[in-house]
């Protein structure tokens, strides 16, 4: 049986990506719902009932795992989404905020996101919950998405957009800053660059692998693993073409997409 994981769009392929090198026994199903993106401005329950309609497609693949790979999801659905289904339910917020707790040695963390999950403060929560002597510095990225999406994360105006944004960081002296959107690893070296070296990046979606290899374990549902990547599938709700060229870009491999209509289900 495959592990299911599901974002708004390309983001969640940061996170398949780290499963595909970390698991690659594993089969993976991924659908992304490019035709509703982008769920950083949409309402909770909004993104909640997407959420639950993306879960029901991957459930009816027989997944044994599902992976929220997109943060504004996570911040929305993981708790509905938990309660609701049979199998195990990991989101990415949880092993985001651990990672830079252990990274951070002057305790001032910085977070981007998108409006939906900076407004959630679910980072802020699940960062203080674990120590609330740190200090965290939220700032939402409305245009990152739409770089990514684009493919014009590599392009002269995504440097322009970021260095503007992250402006905001320049008093804030913070030593690690999380990528709170499965869509930013993709403009990793920019962001890397407009912070400098001396802060530390954590791929919260990254991160997430390393709690699902633990609970594949834990579950002892590993061993069906057949390690035969011809099996893994890839869906969106839009044209492929577009979900094609990026995937292939970052996963290094020719992709090739189904297109589904998860809102008839
Ligand atoms: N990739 C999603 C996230 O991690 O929040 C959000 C992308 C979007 O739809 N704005």
């Amino acid at each position: 049986r495959a592990i299911g994981f599901m974002d708004s769009g390309v983001g969640g392929l940061t996170v398949v990506r780290e499963a595909l090198r970390q698991l690659p026994l594993e089969t993976v199903y991924f659908i992304g719902d490019q035709a509703r993106l982008p769920y950083g401005p949409r309402s909770s329950a909004e993104v909640q009932q997407f959420s639950e309609q993306m879960a029901a497609f991957l459930m009816k693949k027989n997944i044994k795992m599902l992976v929220i790979a997109c943060n504004t999801a996570t911040a929305a659905a993981l708790d509905d989404l938990k309660e609701k289904l049979p199998i195990p339910v990991i989101g990415v917020i949880s092993p985001g905020s651990r990672a830079a707790l252990k990274v951070t040695k002057n305790r001032r963390i910085g977070v981007i996101g998108t409006e939906g999950t900076v407004k959630s403060h679910a980072y802020e929560q699940a960062i203080l919950a674990k120590d609330n002597s740190v200090k965290v510095f939220s700032l939402a990225c409305p245009k990152f998405v739409s770089l990514v999406e684009s493919n014009a994360y590599k392009s002269s105006v995504a440097k322009k957009v970021v260095a503007e944004t992250l402006q905001y960081f320049e008093n804030k002296n913070v030593d690690t800053l999380v990528l709170g959107c499965t869509h930013y690893p993709l403009l990793r070296p920019i962001i890397q660059d407009v912070m400098g070296d001396e802060v530390r990046l954590i791929d919260s979606g990254a991160e997430t692998i390393g709690t699902v290899s633990a609970l594949l374990d834990y579950f002892d549902i590993a061993k069906d693993a057949n390690g035969d990547q011809q099996t893994n599938a890839y869906y969106t709700t839009a044209s492929p073409a577009s979900f094609n060229q990026i995937a292939s870009q970052w996963l290094k491999f020719e992709v090739q997409a189904q297109k589904t209509q998860i809102k008839q289900l």
